[in-house]
């Protein structure tokens, strides 16, 4: 698939996914999602990719929302089907075994925060300003904003951005516990290639295994401790295992096949 609305580029095992409609903020269109899905069930799978990183083109926005000129006049019926597939294609992203990070360079509002919040961890720019203002446009998010805003800084504080509307400043974000880290725009993608980098030195098969665990706490009808039982004891049928222990015992760096 030709990407219109995305850049990727895949360097030192790390895809680089950024959202490119820069004009629009890089306001998520239908077709943004389309493109997105395929990166995740195409490109993002393919042996050379060992982690991801999600950002968006320019200086001023990561992704402003969902595009507002699009929705504008749906039906019930065809807001409940937008905001079903969004949902499924963040779900995707969410349960990816690869490590998943989402560098905010700027506006991260909407549907553009629900994508951040959809990866495993994010680091934002001093620049970064985070909302869902969904109910200035009548509607409640759509892409699972209540659910993960509410799960990442808890039920209070959620509530009253979700009622509100209101837009927070990178600092406040990283008191919240929304994003792990804030520096100032012209280091961030560096930093989150480190972060990656640091990830991706440990055992593929133990990082999936964590993303799966982590995710089990969050999915309803699934015991996550049940979950960790079993994600540990099939680690010991693992190379990665093998790898990881021998290169302790012999005091030397683990170089683990991910298998
Ligand atoms: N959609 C489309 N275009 C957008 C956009 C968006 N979300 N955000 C910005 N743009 C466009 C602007 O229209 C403008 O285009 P031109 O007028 O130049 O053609 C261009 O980007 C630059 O924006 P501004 O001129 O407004 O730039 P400023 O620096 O003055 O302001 C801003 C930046 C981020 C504060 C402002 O652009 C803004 O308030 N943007 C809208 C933020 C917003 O409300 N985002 C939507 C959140 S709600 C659903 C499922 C999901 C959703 C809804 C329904 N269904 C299932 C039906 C999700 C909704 C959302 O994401």
């Amino acid at each position: 698939m030709d990407y219109e609305n995305i850049l990727t580029e895949i360097r030192d095992s790390i895809l680089y996914l950024t959202i490119n409609r820069p004009k629009q903020l890089n306001a998520l269109n239908k077709a943004v999602f389309t493109e997105l899905e395929n990166v995740f069930t195409e490109l993002a799978p393919k042996d050379e990719v060992k982690s991801i990183l999600i950002t968006g083109s320019g200086e001023k926005a990561f992704a402003a929302g969902a595009d507002i000129k699009e929705f504008a006049d749906f039906s019930v019926e065809e807001g409940k089907e937008l905001s079903a597939n969004g949902q499924r294609i963040f779900k995707i992203i969410e349960t990816f075994k690869k490590p998943v990070i989402a560098a905010v360079n700027g506006f991260a509002l909407g549907g553009g925060l629900e994508l951040a919040m959809a990866c495993h961890i994010r680091l934002a720019s001093d620049n970064a300003r985070f909302g869902q203002p969904e109910v200035s446009l009548g509607v409640t998010p759509g892409y699972a904003g209540t659910q993960r805003l509410t799960q990442l800084i808890g039920k209070g504080k959620a509530t009253e951005l979700l009622m509100t509307g209101a837009m927070i400043k990178a600092e406040e974000a990283l008191k919240f516990g929304l994003v792990n880290y804030v520096m100032p725009q012209e280091e961030l993608i560096t930093k989150t290639e480190e972060l990656l980098k640091t990830i991706m030195k440990q055992s593929p098969v133990a990082v999936a295994g964590v993303i799966q665990c982590v995710d089990a706490y969050f999915t309803d009808g699934v015991d996550g401790f049940k979950t960790e039982v079993e994600e540990f004891g099939k680690c010991f049928g693992t190379e990665d295992f093998r790898e990881g222990t021998d290169a302790f015992m012999n005091k030397r760096k683990a170089n683990f096949p991910g298998k």
